[in-house]
């Protein structure tokens, strides 16, 4: 079993150039196995095989149609191509579909092959030679494999064909798979049934590994299914490696339609979507323009659906910010490749950016046009600047689900920016937060006077509550929770009971103040344990008094002067422990004590855990 990445090799190039002859050589099938493409002579659908290579390696080989008027069929087979055959007949040469190929090949991003010039016996050497140079020169003018080998073959030269497979395992060496999906995909490219078994789906797998009797998510549908079967090259498996041409047969209730353009993918993974968002190339010579009809490729997937310029151009004319509207749900993938065609021709191509595509307001048009730049750039530094710019703080986990991001580049990119000290981070119930360093600070300064014009215009308070402090800053109740916490334990901040001040402020009473707080306390003193509860005496001193621990609230109306509270606390304690209980008769009876008081300070005991009520009676913690 080989467990290296697997190569898919494909052909390309324009009808009858030979490509079919070809695969059937190096296979020793005949991809043409439809009925109507024996009938015409000529490919319809893609035709799927396998060799070994001299070197021993298996490939994956994929033979794509020729004619003009199956060129869907032949974008869909070419999206999953690592390496590419470009087969141009000695005898015609370069010819229209050769040229396009090459340029839906470039779009899918596939620039690996070999160009393989064919019919060889059909020209004599000169024309060969020449044929050659111009089909090289030719090329190279429109920048279409311009690194790659160029070979010329006849399928009735088998020295030549054994020529052009050593060519390939040499080619193939250094091809590697696609690491941006990180992902189990498979854009499914055939469905059929299989007597006996059910559905059947094939296509690539992306470069994860899948087994049978995973669970995987078919998409646009969001339906979960099962791998019941799985086969490789035709033989069955119980794993498929990354970049496998696979089958599988899935466990799948019958009624559920499925066709090729869905895709396969670990579940939650992919979210389907009507239009995505990323930067656009056009075709040499093609003017776009908005809204305009079109035809949208991506992986096996094809839709209808309209282009939207969301900004100028960039400079050079010939690409663009676009938003890709379909008419039916996609499945957009970050970092791959789409294609767009009218009627006849394509229109050109991108890299999907942002795979859910909302509709935007005018004014907020540069600000996803910037981050569209910062994605496509991969300046994700200034992205996730940009997203601190424009909210309090963040977590990395949002980040990462904002730009459809793998955490490793957010976290990277933060510590980048941490020990630039661009930004920080701010706990809180052991969540981590990110906040703009210069915003923490501004945030701080702002808190800071605040309650320092509170304290100083009422110095008898402890401090200000933090919904008044809140009101003065614009922030929401969570965020701002948030940051008091992590001022809080900067010690900058102290927080009770809902009010906030600065750490060193001592609430002070003025001289006028302390003689009326010193007069209640006396009043208070005076008749001990059964205080008056109507003395007239502002909130602000008695809160200042209680915070002073100068006296104790036991209740809403009940203050008593703090050494008596403890004294009388202390002494109903003994009496529990003396008597196993406490009930409210014992304490009347011993301190002299109404109902009301009582009642209070027992509750009050209660309250601060020290007594347990079971019915009437208390019994000691
Ligand atoms: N003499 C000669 N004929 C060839 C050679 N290769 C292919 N042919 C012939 O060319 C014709 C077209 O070949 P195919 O292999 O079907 O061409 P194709 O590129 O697959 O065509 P499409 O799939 O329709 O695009 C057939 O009649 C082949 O027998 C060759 O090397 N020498
Ligand atoms: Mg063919």
């Amino acid at each position: 079993m080989q467990s290296d990445n697997q190569i898919v090799i494909g052909t390309a190039g324009h009808v009858d150039h030979g490509k079919s002859s070809l695969i059937k050589k190096l296979t020793g099938v005949d991809p043409d196995h439809l009925k109507e493409e024996k009938k015409r002579g000529l490919s319809i659908q893609p035709g799927f095989g396998w060799t070994f290579l001299p070197s021993g390696k298996r490939v994956s080989i994929v033979d794509l149609p020729g004619h003009e008027r199956f060129i869907k069929n032949m974008i869909i087979g070419a999206s999953g191509l690592d390496f590419v055959i470009l087969v141009i007949s000695a005898e015609e040469g370069i010819m229209p579909q050769t040229l396009e190929h090459c340029s839906i090949l470039k779009a899918f991003g596939i620039n690996e092959g070999i160009i393989v010039v064919s019919k060889k016996d059909l020209v004599d050497n000169d024309w060969l030679n020449f044929a050659t140079e111009e089909i090289k020169k030719h090329l190279t003018e429109k920048n279409f494999f311009v690194d790659s080998p160029i070979h010329s073959i006849s399928i009735k030269d088998d020295s030549s064909i054994d020529d052009l497979k050593k060519i390939i395992d040499e080619k193939i060496i250094n091809i590697k798979n696609n690491k941006n999906i990180n992902s189990s995909i498979i854009p499914i490219d055939r469905v059929f049934t299989v007597k006996g078994f059910g559905t059947v789906v094939a296509g690539k797998l992306s470069n994860q590994i899948i087994n049978i009797g995973e669970q995987l998510e078919l998409l646009p549908q969001k339906i979960l299914v099962r791998i019941k079967n799985l086969e490789v090259h035709g033989n069955k498996v119980k794993t498929a490696y990354p970049g496998n041409r696979v089958a599988i047969n899935l466990s799948i209730n019958d009624s559920t339609k499925l066709d090729k353009g869905n895709l396969l993918a670990n579940p939650d993974q992919i979210k389907p979507s009507k239009a995505f968002d990323g930067y656009f190339n056009s075709e040499d010579n093609t003017h776009i323009k908005h809204n305009h009809k079109v035809t949208i490729f991506t992986n096996t997937d094809e839709k209808e659906g309209v282009i939207r310029i969301l900004g100028k151009e960039n400079n050079d004319g010939k690409s663009w910010w676009v938003q890709i509207k379909s008419n039916e749900y996609i499945n957009p993938i970050v970092g791959t490749r789409f294609l767009i065609r009218d009627s006849n021709k394509n229109l050109g191509s991108g890299i999907i950016l942002i795979p859910e595509g909302k509709r935007y307001r005018k004014n907020y048009l540069p600000n996803i046009i910037e981050k569209l730049n910062n994605l496509y750039t991969k300046n994700y530094t200034n992205l996730i600047i940009n997203e601190l710019k424009n909210t309090p703080l963040t977590t990395i986990e949002n980040l990462c689900s904002l730009y459809y991001l793998d955490q490793d580049i957010i976290t990277n990119n933060i510590e980048k920016l941490k020990s630039e000290k661009k930004i920080s981070y701010i706990y809180n119930n052991e969540n981590q937060y990110i906040i703009l360093s210069e915003k923490f600070d501004i945030y701080m300064t702002k808190i800071n006077q605040i309650i320092e014009s509170y304290h100083e215009l009422f110095p008898y308070k402890i401090g200000i509550t933090i919904e008044d402090c809140r009101k003065k800053i614009d922030l929401s109740q969570k965020n701002f929770q948030i940051i008091l916490r992590e001022l809080q334990s900067k010690k900058i901040i102290n927080i009770k009971s809902a009010i906030i001040s600065l750490i060193n402020h001592e609430a002070t009473l003025s001289t006028e103040q302390e003689k009326v707080a010193n007069n209640f306390i006396e009043e208070l003193k005076k008749y001990k344990f059964s205080p008056p509860t109507d003395i007239k005496i502002s909130k602000e001193i008695i809160n200042y008094l209680i915070y002073k621990k100068s006296i104790t609230k036991i209740s809403n109306d009940i203050y008593y002067e703090k050494n008596l509270a403890d004294d009388l606390i202390e002494k109903i304690l003994d009496l529990g422990k003396i008597n196993n209980e406490i009930t409210i008769s014992s304490v009347r009876n011993k301190f002299g004590t109404s109902r009301k008081y009582t009642l209070a300070i027992l509750e009050y005991m209660d309250s601060q855990n020290l007594t347990k009520r079971i019915d009437d009676k208390r019994y000691i913690r």
